[in-house]
């Protein structure tokens, strides 16, 4: 399709869906001024919200520097997502201390809310400055990241703290599962969905290749999981069921000192936006910090609808009890994490579910 052709279709588009941030943000006039390389990368960038005209986002980015290189587009989709300021800088803070009106001590014990344990989970995105993000990678790029982290976690299992093993989706590596083993790790939240059923992972280019170069690492606890070649190359999380936020948001910190220090993982950042991730939604922070809290009340209708209005409004997304895209769970349990990554330091991401939560469970407990 010509650049005229291409230019009518956004414009024909915008029309039709406001709420598609990536093509309301397209200005032609400044993508006149790139040259012909840069045109088409930005469209590369663009090409999941034009072939899912009801996306939210609406794109990718496709290169670490992406959100730099094309910052007159970005900081615009940024602000509008991010309900900030598009000379927005991103800080990074995990220390409790700096974060006012917390319990004594900083502890973030659900338990102090009348909450019971409940699954709680901190992840951050990372990927690998000198690989091209996963929506531009080849297949051979995407098994040599693997084969970088496989060597990344040999550092992993040789540590007591860590132990546990890789299971790798790529066919023919001797980390390789079989299909059960696959759907049994899922099914425990401990590895991601199939990509290629994604519409927008697959437009965008993140699916492409399916499944080679995708696994993840499990410690022995299965409490600390690295995913390889998701929608970021790698996503970080802690896990486990209890009551206090800081013991998952304090292991991961730890774990991730550790894979940050190993040989040959340097992770892409932006001066200004902080850790680069794939989708400028998660860009910043790359956190998402979540709980699966039962709502009995506020999903008796069977549907997320009720639980996601009263949510929304205390800065909380909703999601089903799979992730993203998922139904919620069968005795109304669904995922609580709050909404914001960028413009938003670790540590206030933390408090904020925590807070968050207590102003839900109120909700919850008078709801009829
Ligand atoms: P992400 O959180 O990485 O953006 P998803 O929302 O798709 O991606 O969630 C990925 C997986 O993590 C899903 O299996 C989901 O059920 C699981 N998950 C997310 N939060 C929790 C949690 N607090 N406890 C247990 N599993 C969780
Ligand atoms: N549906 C895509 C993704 C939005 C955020 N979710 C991610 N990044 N997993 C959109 O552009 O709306």
């Amino acid at each position: 399709m010509t650049f005229t052709a291409t230019l009518a279709k956004i414009a024909d588009l915008a029309a039709q869906y406001p709420n598609n941030i990536s093509l309301q943000c397209f200005d032609p006039i400044y993508f006149s001024t790139l040259p012909e390389a840069d045109k088409k990368r930005l469209l590369q960038c663009l090409k999941s919200g034009i072939e899912n005209p009801q996306s939210e986002m609406g794109c990718y980015a496709c290169q670490p520097s992406d959100y730099d290189d094309f910052r007159p587009f970005f900081s615009k989709a940024l602000a509008a997502y991010h309900k900030v300021s598009d000379t927005a800088k991103q800080v990074n803070d995990w220390s409790l201390a700096h974060v006012q009106g917390l319990p004594k001590g900083g502890v973030l014990d659900l338990s102090d809310l009348g909450l019971p344990a409940l699954s709680m989970r901190v992840r951050v995105g990372r990927n690998l400055a000198d690989f091209p993000l996963p929506a531009a990678m080849t297949q051979t790029q995407r098994v040599a990241l693997e084969t970088r982290m496989m060597a990344a976690f040999e550092v992993l299992m040789a540590d007591p703290a860590y132990g546990g093993s890789y299971y790798s989706l790529t066919p023919g590596t001797p980390n390789t599962i079989d299909t059960q083993t696959y759907q049994d790790l899922v099914d425990a939240h401990l590895m991601f969905k199939d990509m290629s059923a994604d519409s927008y992972l697959v437009s965008g280019g993140l699916a492409a290749h399916w499944p080679h170069g995708r696994g993840c690492y499990v410690s022995s606890d299965r409490r600390f999981i690295i995913w390889v070649g998701e929608e970021d190359h790698l996503r970080i999380m802690c896990m486990e069921h209890g009551t206090v936020l800081n013991q998952v948001f304090d292991r991961l910190k730890t774990a991730l000192d550790v894979v940050s220090g190993i040989d040959g993982l340097s992770f892409a950042t932006s001066q200004d936006y902080g850790f680069v991730t794939s989708c400028p939604t998660n860009l910043g922070t790359a956190m998402r910090a979540s709980v699966h809290i039962p709502l009995p009340k506020l999903t008796a209708d069977g549907t997320d609808s009720k639980a996601k209005a009263i949510a929304k409004p205390l800065g909380l997304s909703v999601r089903g009890a799979g992730g993203e895209h998922t139904p919620i769970g069968a005795d109304g349990t669904v995922d609580i994490s709050p909404s914001a990554r960028f413009c938003i330091t670790e540590a206030q991401i933390i408090a904020a579910l925590y807070k968050g939560l207590a102003k839900l469970k109120a909700q919850e407990d008078s709801a009829v």
